[in-house]
């Protein structure tokens, strides 16, 4: 028995080490530790030995079990860690391969433009305000000098809602709205950026949804030379020092006296060229002294306040900065337009 017994231990070593793989391991368990495999057997016949027999073949055939199961075990491990070798040799990766480019997004250049713009009159100590794209026909129009009847309404043709309700038309309304809530108390000095809505038809120079940029410093002794300093300031930290700036007498409800402002022309350098419409001067804004009736309306003394406020279109601005040719491409999104502007 005991021979029988080495014999099987023999055998069964050998036939570890020439499995090939996990499979022929298998195999071997089954083959000899199985139940119904000769170690079993020998242990489930213990009872016909003999009482001496019995304790060392018993102990002979654990030992033997146990040495099996110890070279499968053994072997079973080197087949898992050639399996693991194998899997990372196979999924390793070439960390010196060039890596694929990220395309990195960036802000449109709207936003930049109206960025930069709030960033030179934070500078001269104005707040950045914003309001509603609904508004009230009462703050859109009334609170600015422009009743019902008036004329200049026509040149505003509008995005009504209801009656009472029109997408606004300008940002005016923000400043309205800002003196109210000041109750004529205290000094305003703010600036108002935001889409606006006109009925145009769209095409190279028009657009019926565009931003503006609205300014309105409204304290005691504000006058026309404070509006021209501030914008003056604008335009040289803007466009560039070498800028001359200009204003011409022009018409606003809102404004009176009112004043269009101009820049000498950067391609001519004032001589006049076809950018200039032969001029040598661009208009980029609008502006003036608040009107009377929009001081008083908003409960400010005329007598004791006054004000200067200014608009300006930052897409306009973009397009005399950057030499864009169409108001469009602000809108159309095309990234071929976008990327020429990113990290400006
Ligand atoms: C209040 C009082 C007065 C705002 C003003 C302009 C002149 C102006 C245009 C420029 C190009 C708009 O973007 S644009 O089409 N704006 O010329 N805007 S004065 O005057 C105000 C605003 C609010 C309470």
């Amino acid at each position: 028995m005991q021979e029988k017994l080495q014999a099987l231990k023999e055998d069964a070593l050998k036939k570890v080490n020439q499995a090939e793989n996990l499979k022929d391991l298998e195999a071997v368990r089954v083959e000899y530790l199985g139940k119904k495999g000769p170690i079993t057997e020998v242990l489930r016949g213990m009872g016909k030995l003999s009482k001496e027999e019995r304790p060392v073949i018993g102990e002979l055939a654990n030992t033997v079990r146990a040495e099996i199961t110890r070279a499968l075990e053994l072997k079973k491990s080197t087949f898992e860690a050639e399996a693991l070798n194998e899997q990372l040799r196979a999924e390793a990766i070439d960390v010196t391969l060039p890596g694929r480019p990220v395309s990195v997004g960036g802000a449109h250049l709207l936003t930049e433009i109206v960025t930069e713009i709030e960033d030179l009159f934070i500078g001269m100590g104005f707040d950045v305000k914003e309001g509603p794209e609904v508004e009230t026909d009462y703050y859109n129009f009334e609170a600015l000098n422009l009743p019902k009847d008036h004329p200049a309404r026509d040149m505003q043709d509008s995005f009504y809602i209801t009656e009472e309700l029109l997408l606004r038309t300008h940002t005016s309304p923000v400043q309205a709205r800002t003196m109210n809530e000041f109750k004529g108390n205290k000094s305003v000095k703010m600036i108002c950026p935001g889409k606006v809505y006109r009925r145009d038809t769209d095409d190279a120079t028009h657009s019926h949804q565009f931003t503006q940029v609205e300014g309105l410093y409204v304290d005691k002794n504000v006058r026309m030379s404070d509006l021209k300093g501030v914008l003056n300031q604008f335009a040289k930290q803007f466009f560039g020092e070498e800028r001359e700036i200009r204003l011409r007498p022009s018409f606003f409800p809102f404004t009176e006296p009112s004043v269009e402002m101009d820049i000498s022309c950067k391609v001519c350098q004032g001589k006049g060229c076809s950018v200039c419409k032969q001029t040598g001067w661009i208009e980029i804004l609008g502006g003036g002294m608040v009107h009377p009736s929009v001081l008083e309306m908003a409960g400010y003394d005329p007598k004791e306040y006054s004000g200067f406020a200014f608009g300006m279109g930052p897409e306009r601005i973009a397009m005399l900065k950057y030499g864009v040719d169409d108001i469009r491409h602000f809108y159309t999104n095309d990234q071929r337009f976008l990327k020429q502007y990113h990290n400006l």
